[in-house]
């Protein structure tokens, strides 16, 4: 009784799959903006931001001076501002108009008027 030894076929497939032009991201329209804005006693810098409707965005916030925070409640965003940051907010603006931000965490004698704005343009 023999065995008939097995026929091995050894299929070397190489899939090479060049992925590449999807894996490369270069800067386009839909990245978004970034901005960075400082807070320090008692502003911000920047104070104020002008951005495109419908255009997204990065706000970088970074804190020169301990603790404050940023507040645009019109357009839905809070963070917190600390000097370890930044702190990131991305967002869209899908509305036009002028958006009031200020500082909700105390921060001193001068913080009811830490405040700045963001304008909001047609594209
Ligand atoms: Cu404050």
């Amino acid at each position: 009784m023999t065995k008939r030894p097995r026929a091995w076929r050894w299929c070397v497939l190489p899939l090479i799959v060049a992925a590449q032009a999807g894996c490369t991201r270069q800067a386009d329209a839909t990245d978004p903006q970034v901005i960075t804005i400082e807070a320090r006693r008692f502003a911000y810098s920047p104070a104020v931001i002008r951005l495109k409707k419908d255009q997204p965005v990065v706000l970088e916030l970074i804190s020169k001076d301990g603790l404050h925070g940023f507040n645009a409640p019109e357009l839905g965003l809070r963070s917190d501002v600390i000097m370890d940051g930044p702190s990131r907010l991305t967002f869209t603006p899908r509305k036009t108009g002028r958006f009031i931000f200020h500082c909700d965490i105390f921060c001193g004698s001068g913080h009811d008027q830490m405040a700045g704005e963001i304008v909001v343009v047609d594209d």
